[in-house]
């Protein structure tokens, strides 16, 4: 099947993001850490030229905590300021902090020189949909922050948050459009949850999740479901059927039915904290 974006409704969020970056100082971008480059959108590098930058890799809690570790050497390696989050959790709030710091140097030293002293940096969460974008906005304003308000002339009709004396940040966060360069991205986006499951074949989903198990995360699905690995993957569907009691009537396997338990499972990390992308793909 093809794995399609949802078509139509993007131009415009493209045309408010444009708008919303032009007030910040700070673009905080949410990737999956479980899909680090594919999560990531290709257009941000351009619309973002002079801005500083975070890349937050979200709901590391979910992902291989081995692969969390060489994503963060790898963002760190391109100067991204990455930080691996769990955005329900007030502890990566404050992880957060000094990194914006660190972010906003150039930018505080600039406005320091011109007499600009205690500007709060202006931020902005980004990223695809169900990357965690309204989850850090919530923890990070449940926190103390208090709205502060519309501002009348450049900020027109936006919400800020002030976040300490330093941050204030934007309360719409901007949805991104990830790449679709090929398939395989666009499989990865669909198997964390992140493009609409109604438009997608779920028996096609696990069984290419269930091949990418038995590659990279081998004895994962047997200890899970007491599966014989060494078969191929519809094979190995059909046995999570029989397993997990998934029978439809004449004893036949409801394959429709294992496929949705396996990506669930998966999703939520039950089957284990796996990364379907590895960093060392990236570094030739
Ligand atoms: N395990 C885990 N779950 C998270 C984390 N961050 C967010 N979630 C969950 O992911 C789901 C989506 O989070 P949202 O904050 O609604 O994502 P969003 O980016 O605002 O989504 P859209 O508004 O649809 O674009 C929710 O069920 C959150 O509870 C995280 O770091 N770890
Ligand atoms: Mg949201």
């Amino acid at each position: 099947m093809d794995y399609q974006w949802y078509p139509g409704h993007m131009t415009k969020s493209i045309r408010q993001l444009q708008d919303d970056i032009k007030l910040i100082d700070l673009l905080i971008e949410i990737v999956d850490a479980r899909i680090p480059y594919s999560s990531r959108n290709p257009d941000v590098e351009k619309m973002c030229r002079g801005k500083a930058r975070i890349v937050i890799l979200n709901k590391a809690d979910l992902a291989d905590e081995a692969e969390n570790r060489r994503w963060m050497n790898y963002f760190e390696g391109q100067n991204a300021n990455p930080i691996l989050a769990d955005a329900r959790k007030k502890a990566t709030l404050k992880r957060l902090l000094p990194l914006v710091n660190k972010a906003c140097q150039d930018k505080i030293e600039r406005n320091k020189r011109r007499g600009i002293i205690n500007r709060p940096m202006r931020a902005m969460v980004a990223g695809i949909p169900n990357v965690g974008k309204s989850t850090f906005i919530n923890s990070f304003s449940g926190q103390s922050a208090a709205k502060t308000g519309n501002k009348p002339g450049v900020t027109k009709g936006k919400q800020w948050i002030r976040l300490n004396k330093q941050i204030e940040l934007l309360d719409t966060p901007g949805l991104l459009w990830p790449k679709f360069e090929n398939q395989e991205v666009g499989l990865h986006i669909a198997l964390i949850g992140s493009m609409k499951d109604e438009n997608l074949i779920p028996e096609e989903l696990a069984t290419e999740l269930i091949r990418r198990l038995k590659d990279h995360y081998a004895s994962m699905l047997a200890d899970r479901y007491g599966i014989d690995e060494a078969k191929d993957p519809a094979h190995i569907l059909e046995e999570v059927a029989i397993r997990r009691g998934c029978l439809k009537a004449g004893a036949e396997p409801d394959l429709v039915k294992a496929a949705r338990i396996l990506i669930d499972e998966f999703r939520s990390a039950k089957i284990g904290r796996v990364t379907l992308e590895s960093a060392e793909d990236l570094v030739p």
